[in-house]
């Protein structure tokens, strides 16, 4: 109907796995895995399957994920249950494994081994696509969970697909690029390559009394200067309420040089979607289209890129995003290009329609209302201060120049 064709001259392929829709981390949780349902029922829905490889991947396995995580953190996420018998038993490596606050961020529920190893499945599967040559782009929503350390969960994470990906591409490529665009500071990944010059981490992110509370200015790699790795960890702390023409200036300004300086051999990108305007958790005002041109950006340096999913806490707008992504790296344009692009309608055939009648302002795919929460996240930042990060950003990129 809308003439989905394959992009000339690259492939792109889109990796899940339904199982993951289905696992739940309790009913106040913010974490909502359905969100993948609801993103795949409209990519599917506009016809963008048509212009991809499909794949439906195979779980993980236990040792794909000890290439990065400890053996006996691997075997407790495998045997430990939701029910509390299970838990007072194995209270000491509960303590060990999982930080435990007033907040619960990383609850243990029924299939929570399933679920990481299906996430964690659809990501290598897309990094191995990239690595053989087999596509150009390759995407896994249900991948992006960057907190997760060794040892430890972390802010609803638990295995770090990311870095697990980029361990495989490294074996392919002399040096791969992490982009983090999620409003929660990329620090699993940032911790896990800090001591290597052959990954550069860059992670936009909200700072200052906000979780993990790492990514600061000064955060930006060991700092005996000699060591391998130093200046190759770039953050962007930024403040609440920036919007599409802040945050897009800042993006193509650092991202651009931070490419020309270090050269990168493949792209790995955090697509988190709480960076947008409404977002449950997130405190920035970002349009879907805003956020998607950061995407867009990214693709259009030709490199070979890994797409993955991340937060995103108001389901719907993390759906729209991912499907406007999908065709983003499709080079697929879905709405019109005058800033209204909700002209485009959820199709009629999405069972999952219905998800979107009502839901705030009408049911187009771009929703460029969201930073109508202007009203909930004021600005607290000038353009002094953005020029100011900028500033300090090409500064410690001058570093690696060369
Ligand atoms: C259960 C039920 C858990 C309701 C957690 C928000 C909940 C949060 C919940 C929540 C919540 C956080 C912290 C403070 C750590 C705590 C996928 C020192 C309404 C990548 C992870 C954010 C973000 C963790 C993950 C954060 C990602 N915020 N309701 N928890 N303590 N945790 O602040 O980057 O998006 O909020
Ligand atoms: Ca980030
Ligand atoms: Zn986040």
């Amino acid at each position: 109907q809308l003439g989905i064709e394959r992009p000339q001259g690259y492939t792109v392929s889109f990796h899940y796995n339904p199982k993951v829709e289905q696992h739940h981390f309790g009913s106040k949780h913010p974490m909502k895995p359905w969100r993948l349902q609801l993103t795949k029922q409209l990519v599917f829905g506009y016809g963008l399957h048509y212009a991809m490889d499909l794949n439906e991947s195979l779980p993980a396995e236990h040792r794909d994920l000890a290439e990065f995580h400890d053996n006996d953190y691997l075997n407790f996420l495998q045997y430990i249950k939701s029910d509390d018998q299970t838990q007072k038993r194995h209270q000491e490596e509960l303590n060990r494994y999982v930080f435990t606050d007033e907040f619960n961020d990383c609850p243990i529920f029924d299939g929570i081994w399933d679920y990481v190893t299906l996430c964690t499945g659809a990501t290598l599967e897309a990094a191995h696509a990239l690595s053989s040559g087999e596509s150009n782009i390759a995407i896994s929503w249900s991948g992006g969970l960057h907190h997760a350390k060794k040892r430890q969960a972390s802010g609803f994470c638990y295995v770090n697909d990311i870095v697990l990906a980029i361990q495989h591409l490294l074996q392919s490529y002399t040096r791969v690029l992490y982009i983090d665009i999620d409003v929660h500071h990329g620090d699993g990944v940032e911790a896990a390559f800090f001591n290597t010059d052959r990954v550069m981490t860059l992670s936009y992110h909200k700072y200052g009394e906000f979780f993990p509370g790492t990514g600061g200015p000064d955060d930006s790699g060991p700092k005996g200067f000699e060591e391998p790795g130093a200046y190759f960890s770039l953050n962007v702390p930024l403040e609440d309420g920036i919007d599409d023409s802040d945050y897009g200036w800042l993006f193509r300004k650092v991202t651009g040089k931070t490419i020309e300086v270090f050269k990168p051999e493949a792209i790995v990108l955090q697509c988190g979607a709480d960076s947008l305007g409404g977002d449950r958790l997130g405190k920035f005002n970002l349009n879907i289209k805003a956020h998607g041109s950061c995407v867009e950006y990214v693709k259009s340096r030709n490199l070979p890129l890994l797409m993955l999913g991340g937060g995103g806490y108001t389901p719907r707008n993390v759906a729209r995003t991912w499907c406007h992504e999908t065709a983003v790296a499709c080079n697929v344009q879905l709405g019109s290009d005058d800033g209204r692009a909700s002209s485009i309608e959820i199709p009629n055939f999405v069972p999952y329609r219905a998800a979107f009648e009502g839901a705030g302002n009408g049911n187009g795919l771009l929703y460029p209302e969201l930073n109508i929460r202007k009203l909930q996240h004021p600005k607290t930042y000038t353009r002094e201060d953005l020029e100011n990060t900028a500033a300090r950003c090409l500064e410690q990129l001058r570093h690696i120049e060369g």
